[in-house]
This record gives structure tokens, C-alpha cells and sequence, in this order.
């Protein structure tokens, strides 16, 4: 990845820096600037990690047969692992970027089971083995965008949600999918305060969660997905903030009415069911308008449904997206 270079940097947009990205990154991106200016050099190969994208490297287990997908981005560089596994958010192991990395350790994922019921004809409760029997892993490298206005590219191995649904036969009333995440207050620490309605619960439309985009996620860079990141198994909707992506999913519920999602029931004025990514749509407290992707220096303008449009405005035609937020 390029650096600009240190001369290019205006003092004012190291401040205006400061001000947006968390302490830990700047420190990490000042102390390469400053060796920049010291050598002269516009590119540091390897200087730090968080500048360079990491090789696919032994950190888990490797996911065999990993399909690569015409639907995955060609054209802008992935995150670095570490970059995508040192910030998260998971609010099931605290609100700080860095907590999950430091306590989703303790989140047992072997056993795990799936349970798939409501409006279907073959409900079932399935081993992840089970689950994923028959599906054909693809790595999808789509660009994921926080309603906090950051953003990052990252590349999961999964399989389209698609499949699990179809499998269980959905009947005509099923009109939504419920998502729910794992509640375990012996390993989850944050989960012991009442900082969201836990289980921690998403939702989509049927034609949504239909869509080839939708994606359940079972790995990263070629591994098996890092606990931080919603191990073993979670939702990922690019075109969708990404509180829409659930992870470490436990319950996958047909219905027939609109699920409420955590969000929406914290603060609805803030948070809707729909959760499309709108640079024309703010949030309350800031703007949608442009991002800070992870790793970059400057802000970026956000695209329609992440970049997406071509692919799922259609799902959306004569909606207001004002109202649907
Ligand atoms: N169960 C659960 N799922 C969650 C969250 C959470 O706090 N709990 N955070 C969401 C938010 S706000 C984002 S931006 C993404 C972040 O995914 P990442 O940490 O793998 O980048 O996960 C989403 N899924
Ligand atoms: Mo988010």
C-alpha cells in the first residue's frame, strides 16, 4: 500500500486526525509517518502491519477447497488480518474495538449447534458439521461498512445464506428471517451488563436474505473465522451497515412479521430494520455522506448500498429509503 508521503502531510489533517481515529492506530500510523520522514521513503514494505496486507498466514485452521467468486471485489485492496481482527465490534465481549480480540477467546465454538424453525417445513436443529455439509466454500471479498463511518475491504470464505434457507423450506408465511446470536454469560463478559437487549438479534426480508450477495461466513483469508470476527458461523449483507452481519449465530427463525432487531429496539430514531448503506441518509449524530476506511489516511466518499446498487437496488424499488432507514 502507498504512503503519502511525510511532507504532504499538513499538520491540520494529523489533528483533524486525532479526532476520528481511536489512540492506538494513530500512534501506529504517526510513529510510520515519522519513519518516512527520516528515510525519505513514500513506501515501507512491512514497516507495520497495519499498513501492509498480511499474506494469508497460520493463524487458525485452513478452510479446504476455498472457491474463488465472480462476486468478490477485484479492485481494492483487503484490509490486513490484523487490521481485521484487532478492530472490532462485538459488543458480547465489551464496546471497545479492542475487546473482542482480547476476550472472544473464551467463546467455546466446538460444539455448536444451529437451530432452524419457524414458519419452514424442515425445521431442525443442526451440528455446524451438519450445517455445512454439501455447501461449497467461497472466498467473497466485499467491502464492509460500519454506521460508524469506518470501513474496511475484507475477504470471508462463506457460502450463500440461500442455501441453509432453501434447505429448510420455507413456507408462504415465512416473510422475514430472525438471527440470533449466542448468549453465554460465562464467557461472554459483556453480556453481563445491559449495554443492548442480548441475545443480540438481526433480521431480514425474505428476498433479502435470498439475495446471491447474502452470505453466511465461516472463515477469512483462507482460515477458519477468528472468534472476534463471529466465529463459528455468521451473517454477512455488504450492501447493509455492518450491525446487520451478525455473528456467532445460534438461531436462524422464519416470520411472519418484521423481527426487531437490537438496534432498532436501543434506539430507533438512530437505527432501523433496513440498515441499507445511504451517503444521503445521516445518522442523527454525524454524517453518512463519506468514510474512513481502515489503514487510509484520508476520508472516502461512501457509494449507495456500499457500492453495491447494481446488485440490490431493484429489492428496494418504490421504497422511500428515508423512511426505511
Ligand atoms: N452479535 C453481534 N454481532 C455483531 C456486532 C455485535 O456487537 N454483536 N457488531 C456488529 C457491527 S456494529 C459491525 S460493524 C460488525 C463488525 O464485524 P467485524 O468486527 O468482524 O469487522 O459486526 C456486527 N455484528
Ligand atoms: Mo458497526
Amino acid at each position: 500500500m502507498l504512503i503519502k508521503q511525510a511532507p504532504d502531510i499538513r499538520s491540520s489533517e494529523i489533528t483533524d486526525k486525532k479526532l476520528y481515529v481511536n489512540r492506538r492506530e494513530f500512534m501506529r500510523s504517526a510513529t510510520v509517518a515519522a519513519a518516512a520522514a527520516a528515510t525519505g521513503a513514500g513506501v515501507l514494505a512491512g514497516t507495520s502491519a497495519s499498513l501492509e496486507a498480511a499474506a494469508p498466514a497460520p493463524h487458525g485452521r485452513k478452510l479446504e477447497n476455498v472457491q474463488k467468486s465472480p462476486l468478490s471485489l477485484t479492485d481494492e485492496k483487503p484490509n490486513s488480518w490484523d487490521q481485521i481482527t484487532t478492530y472490532n465490534n462485538f459488543y458480547e465481549f465489551g464496546t471497545d474495538k479492542e475487546s473482542p480480540s482480547l476476550y472472544a477467546k473464551a467463546l467455546k465454538t466446538e460444539p455448536w449447534k444451529v437451530v432452524i424453525e419457524g414458519e419452514c417445513a424442515k425445521p431442525a436443529a443442526y451440528q455446524l458439521e451438519d450445517l455445512l455439509k454439501g455447501v461449497t466454500l467461497e472466498e467473497r471479498i466485499y467491502r464492509l461498512r460500519c454506521v460508524e463511518a469506518w470501513s474496511m475491504v475484507i475477504p470471508w470464505v462463506g457460502f450463500p445464506l440461500s442455501e441453509v434457507l432453501k434447505r429448510a423450506e420455507p413456507t408462504g408465511k415465512a416473510k422475514f428471517v430472525q438471527f440470533d446470536t449466542a448468549f453465554d454469560p460465562a464467557s461472554m463478559i459483556g453480556v453481563r451488563q445491559p449495554v443492548l437487549r442480548w441475545p443480540y438479534t438481526e433480521g431480514l426480508r425474505m428476498d433479502e436474505a435470498m439475495h446471491p450477495l447474502a452470505i453466511l461466513a465461516v472463515g477469512l483469508y483462507g482460515e477458519e473465522m477468528p472468534k472476534q470476527d463471529g466465529a463459528p458461523i455468521r451473517l454477512i449483507v455488504p450492501w447493509k451497515y455492518g450491525f446487520k452481519s451478525i455473528k456467532s449465530i445460534v438461531k436462524i427463525r422464519f416470520t411472519e412479521r418484521q423481527p426487531l432487531n437490537t438496534w432498532q429496539e436501543m434506539q430507533a430514531g438512530e437505527y432501523g430494520f433496513y440498515s441499507n448503506v445511504n451517503p444521503t441518509v445521516d445518522h442523527p449524530r454525524w454524517t453518512q455522506a463519506s468514510e474512513r476506511r481502515i489503514g487510509e489516511f484520508f476520508r472516502r466518499k461512501t457509494l449507495m448500498f456500499n457500492g453495491y446498487a447494481d446488485q440490490v437496488a431493484s429489492l428496494y424499488t418504490g421504497m422511500d429509503l428515508k423512511k426505511n432507514y
